[in-house]
């Protein structure tokens, strides 16, 4: 199986998807796409992802896009290690704890949004202020959501899609100064960067890193 990952060093919607690639064990090739002179609105990538929008991946030349439908595609085509609990319940509790940052935090926040707010006249503290607000409330409210929870992750002994798509949130959060001093999701944090997936998938170790 031939996998290419349109992706952004500092994405953390790529982030989710190569952290998920590491996991599995699945060899990739990357195809950078540097968000900061909009390069993934060119017209060749459109083609592939309508959305303008990374990540997109190719598997064996079929292209899919939005992360969370890339992960579930890769959960069902490589079930080990499993990234969702076996019991309906727990699964759908996973589900929700990663859509409440998925949904309802990132798009919130993310470049084309803080971009559109800029164009229609708030200034850059006021664009910051903004990312900060939706991402501290909503990381309150997941640590709210695994408040009863123990173990070194989010829902217990194993890695789950909720501690995927935490890791990147919480290194957004600290880009824009948010508050991230939830005890609970920064204990997760220190836990899964010392799996070699997790560290693998961080944006200083891409190839397209560039701390400029
Ligand atoms: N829901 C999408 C979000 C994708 C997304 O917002 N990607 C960002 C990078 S993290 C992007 O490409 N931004 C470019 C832009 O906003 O123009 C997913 O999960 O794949």
């Amino acid at each position: 199986m031939n996998l290419v990952l349109h992706t952004y060093w500092r994405s953390s919607a790529a982030w989710r998807v190569r952290t998920v690639l590491a996991l599995k064990g699945l060899a990739w090739e990357a195809v950078p796409h540097d968000l900061r002179i909009n390069e993934q609105t060119a017209a060749d990538y459109v083609a592939r992802n309508p959305q303008g929008l990374v990540p997109a991946l190719e598997v064996d030349g079929a292209v899919l896009t939005q992360s969370l439908a890339i992960i579930e595609y890769l959960e069902e085509r490589f079930p080990e290690p499993p990234l969702l609990p076996a019991d309906p319940l727990e699964r759908a509790r996973v589900r929700a704890f990663a859509l409440a940052i998925a949904c309802d935090i990132h798009p919130v926040q993310n470049l084309r949004v803080l971009r559109m707010l800029r164009a229609r006249g708030l200034d850059q503290a006021a664009v910051d202020a903004w990312a900060r607000e939706v991402m501290e409330g909503g990381l309150a409210a997941c640590a709210q959501l695994i408040a009863e929870r123990s173990g070194p992750f989010c829902f217990g002994e194993a890695v789950t899609l909720a501690d995927v798509v935490l890791i990147p949130q919480l290194a957004n959060a600290r880009r824009f100064g948010a508050r991230t001093d939830f005890p609970r999701l920064e204990a997760i944090e220190a836990h899964a960067l010392a799996l070699p997936a997790f560290a693998g998938a961080l944006p200083a170790a891409q190839s397209d890193a560039d701390p400029a």
